[in-house]
């Protein structure tokens, strides 16, 4: 394998809007990011992907983009951005903006153009249909909810939109359009970004020309699944997009991609691949139900186990995953792969390392070191996100009480990752001055920052631990390279894997409150990492305490 910068990097999501608020308007900018880059450097992060910061109306909180080459002034100046490059650089550190391509915001110029001549130039940057009374082109469901047509104002035609109304999607056919995406990647390349995060790219092609599915749900629409199933082709667009940009700066790429064939994976991401990495959702889409998010299952840690070690399987030494437990779309880990009941610094650590320990790039999404928490929503009123909003009515179109679909979609609701960052135990925890955008977190007395750099057993000085070996002159080479072999596979409970290369490490979690002992096949050598101040052996044996985790030389 071709050896690249990025490999052996430690990568961080930060959610401009809410990571650090410079100005008093309770919304987080860059000169708030600025101002934490040495928190991020004492942490050990080398990449920073920033969630997009680019002109937008916010319906979709910045991935609606009216404008690619401008910085939206509640986040900041082109000169803020330009100037957080360079403070990145000066730390070593890259920073990775978010590539939103599928579709742009209703208010870019471009659909503006379209409106006013559907049949000109701009028309043809999107998919346009020309009305035909009230049936519909297609009978394809938004990610959002509703059709995924929409009328264009001002004309007789309708345009496609896979996410939100406002956010119409691009059309990828037009080579006029690629041009004008590669242009714009190349501008910020220009800038020193080190690369970027590509938002829904698998929604880049469809499946033409465009046809109805069976409709799975009473509003009579179908899921996105079986047109993306049908599409074939995307590659073309990926490859090109490749060549024509980041491969001539040398630049990461890191792919949102679900629904890959197994097929796909090679030509995504092995040798010259579409992208340098792509994320492991493996995790994130278990138990999900076609129904909607109050149909969703809560993931076993069997299943856990068993689903990232699929993802790994089907990797292997091909390419390398982006490893994740959380995002900006999804709840925080620590909610969704622990019961509520044993959830506790011990058992957020446990996840922590068996997740960060697997072969791939790990990527941490703020808060996520601190093990900050889902947010208790009381009422829907609380609630911004548009995903959650849509999910609550169909959770009551299926029958569901207020109630009960409010406690269903709170477990889901993106706003849950999406709360202000928890720096202190100051008021809105140290976020800001004003008054927050999105309720912070009440706990964050107890969750925050700046107590737990002084507790040497906190949850942020364990992730620190975690870099610091993934760094290590001694084991990096085994971390980053070595291959990742499951041990007692079958056994309930216990998640435990081998990372081979020059060092045969092994990393045990016990995922669950009670103890339980593994017969070890080699003495170890040395305990690089424990949860507990302590381990409890028996000639050969070790006792694991509830959600100790180890990571062990061999
Ligand atoms: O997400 C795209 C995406 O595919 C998910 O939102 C997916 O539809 C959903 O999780 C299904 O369960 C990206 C961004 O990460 C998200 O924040 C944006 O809202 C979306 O694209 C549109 O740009
Ligand atoms: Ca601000």
């Amino acid at each position: 394998m071709i050896k690249k910068w990025w490999h052996d990097k430690v990568a961080y999501q930060i959610y401009p809007k809410s990571f650090c608020d410079s100005n008093g308007d309770g919304i987080g900018d860059i000169p708030g990011i600025i101002s934490k880059l040495d928190y991020l450097q004492d942490l050990g992060v080398d990449i920073i992907w920033l969630s997009p910061c680019y002109s937008s109306p916010l319906a979709d909180q910045g991935y609606d983009i009216s404008d690619y080459y401008n910085i939206d002034p509640r986040f900041g100046t082109m000169e803020d951005m330009e100037h957080l490059i360079a403070e990145a650089k000066k730390r070593n550190m890259y920073i990775l903006m978010d590539l939103v391509v599928n579709h742009c915001s209703n208010e870019h110029e471009w659909f503006k153009k379209a409106c006013a001549d559907p049949d000109g130039k701009y028309g043809n940057f999107f998919y346009l249909r020309d009305k035909d009374g009230d049936k519909l082109p297609t009978n394809w469901r938004s990610y959002f909810g509703g059709s995924v047509w929409e009328d264009l104002p001002g004309t007789n035609k309708q345009y496609l939109h896979l996410f939100h109304k406002k956010q119409p999607d691009l059309n990828w056919e037009n080579p006029e359009v690629r041009e004008e995406i590669y242009k714009n990647i190349n501008w910020w390349l220009e800038k020193g970004l080190g690369g970027f995060r590509i938002d829904a790219i698998i929604n880049i092609k469809k499946a033409l020309p465009f046809r109805d599915y069976t409709p799975d749900r009473e509003d009579g629409l179908c899921s996105l699944d079986n047109m993306l199933k049908d599409a074939v082709g995307v590659g073309d667009f990926l490859s090109e997009m490749r060549d024509r940009t980041f491969k001539k700066y040398d630049a990461f790429s890191v792919g949102e991609v679900f629904n890959e064939k197994p097929e796909d994976i090679p030509v995504f991401i092995g040798e010259d691949g579409y992208f340098s990495s792509m994320f492991d959702f493996s995790a994130e889409v278990c138990g999900k139900s076609g129904k909607g998010w109050y149909d969703a299952k809560p993931v076993t840690p069997d299943e856990y186990k068993n689903c990232r070690f699929d993802a790994q399987a089907r990797i292997g030494d091909t390419g390398f995953l982006s490893n994740i437990i959380e995002n900006h779309d999804e709840p925080r880990g620590v909610n969704r792969y622990i019961s509520d009941e044993d959830r506790s610094d011990q058992s957020k650590k446990m996840l922590a390392a068996l997740s960060f320990m697997m072969r791939g790039i790990p990527f941490i999404y703020q808060g996520q070191e601190l093990g900050m928490e889902n947010l208790e929503f009381t009422s829907i009123e609380q609630v911004d996100d548009i995903a959650t909003l849509d999910e609550y009515q169909v959770a009551l179109d299926a029958g569901l009480s207020p109630e009960e679909a409010l406690k269903a979609v709170a477990k889901f609701s993106r706003d849950n990752a999406r709360t202000p960052m928890q720096w202190d135990n100051t008021e809105h925890a140290g976020f800001t001055t004003g008054t927050p955008w999105l309720n912070v977190n009440p706990n964050y007395t107890r969750i925050n920052a700046a107590t737990q750099q002084n507790d040497a057993d906190s949850v942020l000085r364990f992730y620190k631990k975690l870099i610091a070996l993934r760094k290590n002159e001694e084991y990096k080479n085994t971390i980053v390279y070595g291959s990742l072999e499951p041990v007692w596979r079958d056994r309930h409970n216990l998640m435990a894997y081998y990372r081979k290369g020059d060092k045969t490490l092994l990393v045990i979690g016990n995922y669950q409150k009670e103890e339980q002992t593994v017969g070890l096949p080699a003495p170890y050598k040395n305990v690089l990492l424990n949860n507990y101040d302590d381990l409890k052996e028996t000639d050969n044996a070790i006792k694991l305490y509830g959600y100790q985790v180890l990571i062990l030389e061999l």
